[in-house]
């Protein structure tokens, strides 16, 4: 990584079900994120945590937007538009903007932001396709809908605070997937994204597909995010996390794959942002998840052995 990173804190718990995982950030922080980056040679500055009203101060179904279906909309976009507005500025200055989750709801935020100058491609590393709208939801978790809101479906159309600038589907490409519900599936297919699941993963080897994701979400574009799901891994790995799917990746895996995002950022200085998400400290067994996420950050910037 040759920019500084900046830390930035997004102790979002609004869309996800399970209450806990607005302590992301600070488990992230407690596991040694700081010391891991700098024994790493990767400068790293923490910008702190966004400010964010406790869900029990809000109520869910309150409002002004139509959010049949969607929790805590009125709260994530509040959220994501003051993170958006951290993202721009910290690309502004020239620095590299690594986001704590907090649920994946706030990838609206760094998508958002992350694409206003520029056209964005996306990896996203996670079990769930994230790709339901407040009419297609069956739990109404908006952790369930960013990839939707950034690319305006249904309901999404209308707000323009969701709708990444600069995001297109041929751009997109998952890794991993194992838990996609009925209309993702049909969303999937009749989109242009690239989708590879673990069965993709068990044919053909993580580096394999993880090359293919990235060439996929960077050609014609001119960065590229990387969203990291916790519940990607298998819940061997990664048990701190709200909604757990066996059969997901081993550790050994994560890092290969991460370490190919490295390979690929230095080869083409494609990497522009990066969020690590649902990390879950309440539900986790001695923030072991916290510091898988922590090393897993550190192969993604260029970590090396030797
Ligand atoms: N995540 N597809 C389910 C839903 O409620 O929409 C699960 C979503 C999980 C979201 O883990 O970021
Ligand atoms: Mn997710
Ligand atoms: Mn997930
Ligand atoms: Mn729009």
């Amino acid at each position: 990584m040759s920019r500084t990173v900046r830390i930035i804190g997004a102790p979002v718990d609004y869309g996800a079900n399970r209450r806990g995982v607005d302590m992301g950030p600070s488990a992230i922080r407690y596991a040694g994120l700081a010391e891991t980056l700098a024994a790493a040679g990767i400068e790293a500055r923490d910008d702190g945590d966004l400010f964010v009203p406790r869900a029990e101060e809000r109520d869910p179904d309150a409002g002004t937007l139509d959010h049949e279906n969607a929790k805590f909309i009125d709260e994530v976009q509040r959220a994501c538009e003051h993170l958006g507005d951290r993202i721009e500025e910290t690309l502004a200055e020239g620095e590299f903007p690594l986001v704590l989750g907090g649920d994946h709801s706030i990838s609206i935020g760094t998508m958002h932001g992350a694409s206003r100058d520029a056209d964005l491609g996306v990896v996203w590393f996670d079990a769930h396709a994230d790709l339901n709208t407040p009419s297609t939801s069956p739990s109404g978790n908006v952790h369930g809908m960013p990839l939707a809101a950034a690319l305006g479906y249904d309901e999404f159309a209308d707000w323009d605070w969701a709708n990444a600038p600069n995001v297109r589907e041929e751009s997109v490409a998952y890794v991993g997937l194992r838990s996609v519900d009925e209309k993702e599936r049909e969303a999937i297919r009749d989109s242009e994204m690239t989708a590879f699941t673990m069965a993709d993963i068990d044919e053909r080897g993580i580096t394999a597909v993880v090359e293919d994701a990235l060439a996929a979400a960077t050609e014609g574009t001119d960065g590229l995010h990387v969203s990291l799901d916790l519940d990607w891994l298998d819940p061997s790995a990664a048990p701190g996390v709200g909604t757990p799917v066996r059969g997901g990746v081993t550790y050994r895996e994560a890092h290969s794959a991460l370490e190919v995002v490295a390979e690929h950022a230095e080869a083409h200085d494609s990497l522009r942002s990066m969020d690590v998400v649902e990390v879950n400290p309440i539900l986790d067994e001695s923030n072991e998840t916290a510091s898988v996420a922590t090393e897993i950050v550190a192969s993604a910037f260029g970590k090396r052995t030797i």
